[in-house]
């Protein structure tokens, strides 16, 4: 029997990608959270999980290492995702990439600092409006950046604006709808081509 190796991205969006999985007859058989394990087996023999960061994800897809993945479409811009087909989207864990920053802040303006883990993207954004943009990488709080003078605006995801408005800032523009993606290596895609295509069908059965 073929087997397959699915990648999913732990946190918030494993939380969504579960359920799914469920519906399609997929369970996981060890506990991702109390295992120690890092191959999980499934309630199909053939196909096993592993479960890593979501920035990860792209990686163990694109080398083969997954034949399918599981993460945000932010993450796949972010990456360039090359070696990768995107075939569905899975429409969970949505959310918004935003530019953000304090009130009466210019973010027009022609020279910008930007806080950001969104690097390239962030540039290419500004780069396309004409705006010459510093990128400070961040790799969390990014909130931070503009109330304490690193940077004049951030560029970050946004749900439901809680966490602006916690921290005194206000969204500006959206840069991208972002939700999560299923990912396959292309060439599994056609050394186990029957597998993948009947996965993928019936998981677009259940998010359609
Ligand atoms: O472990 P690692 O640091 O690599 O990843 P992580 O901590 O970013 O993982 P996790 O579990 O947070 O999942 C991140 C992925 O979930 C992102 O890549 C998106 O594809 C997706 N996602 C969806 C989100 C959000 N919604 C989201 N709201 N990721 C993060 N947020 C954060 C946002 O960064 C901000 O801090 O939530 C805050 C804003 O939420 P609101 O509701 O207050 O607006
Ligand atoms: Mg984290």
């Amino acid at each position: 029997m073929t087997k397959l190796t699915i990648a999913l991205s732990k946190g918030r969006i494993l939380k969504d990608t579960l359920p799914l999985l469920k519906q399609v007859g997929i369970e996981l058989l060890d506990d991702p959270k109390e295992s120690r394990k890092l191959i999980l087996r499934t309630t199909q023999d053939n196909i096993s999980v592993v479960v890593v960061r979501p920035t990860d994800v792209p990686t163990f897809v694109q080398y083969g290492a997954a034949d399918i993945g599981v993460t945000g479409k932010d993450v796949l811009m972010e990456h360039g995702a090359q070696g990768v087909y995107e075939p569905l989207d899975l429409g969970i864990a949505r959310c918004k990439l935003m530019v953000a920053g304090m009130e009466g802040v210019d973010w027009k303006q022609p020279r910008l600092r930007v806080a950001t883990k969104y690097t390239n993207l962030a540039r290419a954004f500004f780069a396309g409006r004409g705006q010459q943009a510093e990128m400070i990488k961040l790799y969390g709080a990014m909130e931070l950046a503009p109330i304490v003078g690193l940077a004049d605006v951030i560029v970050d995801l946004v749900d439901t604006g809680n966490t602006l408005k916690a921290n005194g800032l206000i969204p500006f523009e959206e840069i991208a709808d972002i939700s999560s993606r299923l990912v396959v290596n292309k060439a599994a895609m056609k050394t186990k081509y029957n597998e993948i295509q009947k996965f993928i069908e019936q998981v677009q059965d259940i998010v359609s």
